[in-house]
């Protein structure tokens, strides 16, 4: 009996394999299974990197000195989501670390211009320029740089 059974079950499985259609089906399973294995794993990922991943960038911020750096770079990392923040007095050249979900580029920028120093998409205020320190009052670009 035992045998019987053992030779059963052998030709069972040794028949669907056969079977067009259901090799058809188990085939479609098992590719529907792996797309999404992968959609959950690239998910994963991507959700992984939006949370941790900071996003580097580097724009051109005018200023003179390390008063000026030490303005610059503060302006920029008291901002939720900024994580660094380093001028390049040399270059005028502003590097940041930041988080894409708490803030956009724009704000970085427009923070620095609001204590002063004019970047390469957003102006000074007049106001906020002229209330520099002497040695910081960097020579500005023409208002015409902006539009
Ligand atoms: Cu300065």
């Amino acid at each position: 009996m035992a045998i019987m059974s053992m030779t059963a079950t052998t030709m069972n499985m040794s028949i669907t394999p056969t079977d067009p259609f259901t090799l058809t089906v188990k085939t479609m399973r098992t590719l529907a299974s792996i797309t999404l294995l992968i959609a959950t794993l690239c998910a994963a990922r991507a959700f992984g990197q939006k949370g941790n991943e900071p996003t580097q960038a580097s724009f051109t911020v005018y200023g003179n000195c390390s008063m000026c750096q030490e303005r610059i770079e503060t302006a920029a990392t008291r901002l939720k989501g900024v994580r660094k923040a380093h001028w390049d007095r040399e270059k005028k050249s502003l590097t940041v670390s930041y988080d894409p979900q708490k803030l956009q580029l724009k704000d970085i920028h427009k923070a620095v211009a609001a204590v002063g120093h004019d970047t390469e998409e957003v102006r000074a205020p007049d106001k906020a320029y002229e209330a520099l320190h002497g040695c910081c009052q960097y020579e500005r670009p023409a208002r015409s740089f902006w539009e």
